[in-house]
Protein backbone atom coordinates (compact mmCIF):
# COMPACT_ATOMS: atom_id res chain seq x y z
CA UNK A 1 0.00 0.00 0.00
CA UNK A 2 1.33 3.64 -0.62
CA UNK A 3 -1.03 6.40 0.05
CA UNK A 4 0.64 9.66 -1.39
CA UNK A 5 -0.83 13.55 -0.54
CA UNK A 6 -0.40 15.33 -4.25
CA UNK A 7 -0.38 19.28 -4.40
CA UNK A 8 -1.91 20.63 -7.47
CA UNK A 9 -1.70 23.94 -8.41
CA UNK A 10 -1.78 25.98 -12.10
CA UNK A 11 -1.66 29.18 -13.04
CA UNK A 12 -1.81 29.56 -17.13
CA UNK A 13 -4.31 29.08 -19.14
CA UNK A 14 -7.38 26.68 -18.43
CA UNK A 15 -6.59 26.33 -14.89
CA UNK A 16 -9.27 24.05 -14.53
CA UNK A 17 -9.32 22.11 -16.74
CA UNK A 18 -5.27 21.72 -15.97
CA UNK A 19 -6.29 20.05 -12.20
CA UNK A 20 -9.49 17.98 -13.96
CA UNK A 21 -7.19 16.17 -15.81
CA UNK A 22 -5.22 15.04 -12.85
CA UNK A 23 -8.28 13.91 -11.08
CA UNK A 24 -9.35 12.12 -14.55
CA UNK A 25 -6.30 10.02 -14.93
CA UNK A 26 -5.75 9.41 -11.04
CA UNK A 27 -9.55 8.73 -10.60
CA UNK A 28 -9.19 4.74 -9.77
CA UNK A 29 -6.75 5.39 -7.23
CA UNK A 30 -7.88 8.60 -5.44
CA UNK A 31 -9.38 8.43 -1.95
CA UNK A 32 -9.54 12.28 -1.05
CA UNK A 33 -9.80 14.78 -3.00
CA UNK A 34 -9.91 18.88 -1.52
CA UNK A 35 -11.99 21.76 -2.92
CA UNK A 36 -10.45 23.78 -5.49
CA UNK A 37 -8.91 27.19 -3.83
CA UNK A 38 -7.79 30.28 -5.41
CA UNK A 39 -4.57 31.51 -3.94
CA UNK A 40 -2.41 33.85 -4.40
CA UNK A 41 1.22 33.38 -5.73
CA UNK A 42 3.89 31.94 -3.03
CA UNK A 43 7.62 33.15 -3.29
CA UNK A 44 9.53 35.78 -5.35
CA UNK A 45 8.21 35.33 -8.91
CA UNK A 46 5.47 38.22 -9.47
CA UNK A 47 2.47 36.24 -11.46
CA UNK A 48 -1.23 35.11 -11.84
CA UNK A 49 -3.16 33.61 -8.87
CA UNK A 50 -3.49 30.19 -8.75
CA UNK A 51 -5.81 27.33 -8.41
CA UNK A 52 -4.54 25.06 -5.88
CA UNK A 53 -6.33 21.34 -4.99
CA UNK A 54 -5.03 18.64 -2.38
CA UNK A 55 -5.59 14.74 -3.82
CA UNK A 56 -4.57 11.40 -1.81
CA UNK A 57 -4.28 8.62 -3.52
CA UNK A 58 -3.05 5.26 -2.46
CA UNK A 59 -2.22 2.52 -4.98
CA UNK A 60 -0.70 -0.95 -3.80
CA UNK A 61 2.08 -0.94 -6.57
CA UNK A 62 3.04 2.91 -6.94
CA UNK A 63 5.90 3.84 -4.85
CA UNK A 64 7.33 7.68 -4.02
CA UNK A 65 8.87 7.89 -6.51
CA UNK A 66 6.23 6.48 -8.77
CA UNK A 67 3.61 9.33 -8.09
CA UNK A 68 6.83 11.47 -8.70
CA UNK A 69 7.22 9.95 -12.15
CA UNK A 70 2.94 9.88 -12.29
CA UNK A 71 2.89 13.79 -11.88
CA UNK A 72 5.64 14.81 -13.96
CA UNK A 73 3.72 12.72 -17.01
CA UNK A 74 0.75 14.56 -15.97
CA UNK A 75 2.29 18.03 -16.03
CA UNK A 76 4.11 17.08 -19.53
CA UNK A 77 0.62 16.44 -21.05
CA UNK A 78 -0.42 19.80 -19.76
CA UNK A 79 2.46 21.00 -21.95
CA UNK A 80 4.15 22.17 -19.19
CA UNK A 81 7.46 24.29 -19.89
CA UNK A 82 10.33 24.57 -17.18
CA UNK A 83 11.59 27.73 -17.15
CA UNK A 84 11.45 29.78 -14.17
CA UNK A 85 11.77 28.35 -10.55
CA UNK A 86 8.59 29.23 -8.75
CA UNK A 87 7.36 30.76 -11.65
CA UNK A 88 4.28 30.38 -13.65
CA UNK A 89 2.99 26.98 -15.24
CA UNK A 90 0.04 24.97 -16.17
CA UNK A 91 0.27 22.09 -14.16
CA UNK A 92 2.39 21.52 -11.45
CA UNK A 93 1.92 18.46 -9.57
CA UNK A 94 4.12 18.00 -6.41
CA UNK A 95 4.21 15.37 -3.68
CA UNK A 96 3.50 16.19 0.09
CA UNK A 97 4.01 13.17 1.56
CA UNK A 98 3.62 9.28 1.45
CA UNK A 99 3.23 7.05 4.23
CA UNK A 100 6.03 6.41 5.65
CA UNK A 101 8.37 7.86 3.85
CA UNK A 102 11.17 9.87 4.87
CA UNK A 103 13.66 10.90 2.42
CA UNK A 104 16.47 13.37 2.19
CA UNK A 105 16.96 12.73 -1.60
CA UNK A 106 17.36 15.90 -3.25
CA UNK A 107 15.00 14.36 -6.20
CA UNK A 108 12.31 13.58 -4.09
CA UNK A 109 12.61 15.17 -0.30
CA UNK A 110 9.82 13.70 1.87
CA UNK A 111 7.85 15.03 3.33
CA UNK A 112 7.68 17.99 0.90
CA UNK A 113 10.28 20.74 2.34
CA UNK A 114 8.21 23.60 2.21
CA UNK A 115 4.78 22.11 2.92
CA UNK A 116 4.46 23.00 6.36
CA UNK A 117 5.13 26.84 5.41
CA UNK A 118 2.60 26.89 2.40
CA UNK A 119 -1.20 27.72 3.01
CA UNK A 120 -1.85 26.81 -0.23
CA UNK A 121 -0.94 23.10 0.12
CA UNK A 122 -2.65 23.37 3.90
CA UNK A 123 -5.71 24.40 3.52
CA UNK A 124 -6.72 22.04 1.13
CA UNK A 125 -5.04 19.23 2.90
CA UNK A 126 -7.21 19.87 5.76
CA UNK A 127 -10.36 19.37 4.56
CA UNK A 128 -9.29 16.80 1.94
CA UNK A 129 -7.79 14.89 5.73
CA UNK A 130 -9.22 17.02 8.66
CA UNK A 131 -7.27 13.95 10.72
CA UNK A 132 -4.10 14.96 8.57
CA UNK A 133 -0.62 15.26 9.97
CA UNK A 134 2.88 16.55 9.02
CA UNK A 135 6.10 15.19 11.01
CA UNK A 136 3.64 14.35 13.58
CA UNK A 137 2.16 17.26 14.07
CA UNK A 138 -1.42 17.86 13.00
CA UNK A 139 -1.99 20.01 9.73
CA UNK A 140 -5.03 21.47 11.95
CA UNK A 141 -2.70 22.79 14.17
CA UNK A 142 0.16 23.91 11.22
CA UNK A 143 -3.02 25.84 9.74
CA UNK A 144 -3.79 27.60 12.77
CA UNK A 145 -0.19 28.75 12.98
CA UNK A 146 -0.12 30.79 9.76
CA UNK A 147 -0.28 34.18 9.41
CA UNK A 148 -3.76 34.71 9.93
CA UNK A 149 -3.57 37.21 6.25
CA UNK A 150 -2.09 34.00 4.57
CA UNK A 151 -4.68 31.97 5.54
CA UNK A 152 -7.26 34.53 4.47
CA UNK A 153 -6.22 34.84 0.86
CA UNK A 154 -6.99 31.49 0.08
CA UNK A 155 -10.45 31.49 -0.92
CA UNK A 156 -12.56 28.00 -1.62
CA UNK A 157 -14.34 27.98 -5.19
CA UNK A 158 -17.91 26.60 -4.54
CA UNK A 159 -17.27 24.45 -8.06
CA UNK A 160 -16.23 20.95 -7.15
CA UNK A 161 -14.06 19.31 -9.77
CA UNK A 162 -15.38 15.70 -11.18
CA UNK A 163 -14.75 12.18 -9.85
CA UNK A 164 -15.35 10.41 -13.22
N1 LIG B 1 3.57 26.88 -6.81
C1 LIG B 1 4.78 27.36 -6.94
C2 LIG B 1 5.15 28.71 -6.59
N2 LIG B 1 4.11 29.45 -6.00
N3 LIG B 1 1.91 29.72 -5.29
C3 LIG B 1 0.68 29.22 -5.14
N4 LIG B 1 -0.27 29.97 -4.61
N5 LIG B 1 0.37 27.95 -5.54
C4 LIG B 1 1.28 27.14 -6.10
O1 LIG B 1 0.96 25.97 -6.46
C5 LIG B 1 2.60 27.63 -6.27
C6 LIG B 1 2.88 28.94 -5.85
C7 LIG B 1 5.85 26.51 -7.46
O2 LIG B 1 5.54 25.22 -7.55
MG1 LIG C 1 5.18 23.32 -6.62
MG1 LIG D 1 6.60 20.94 -8.69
Amino acid sequence: MSRAVLSIGSNIGDRWEHLQSVVNDLAPHIVSLSPVYRTPPWGPVEQDDFLNAIVIVDAPRVDARGWLARGQELENAAERVREVRWGPRTLDVDVVTVQHVVSDDPVLTLPHPRAHERAFVLIPWLAADPSASLAGTPVAELVAALPADEREAVTVIEQRLELP
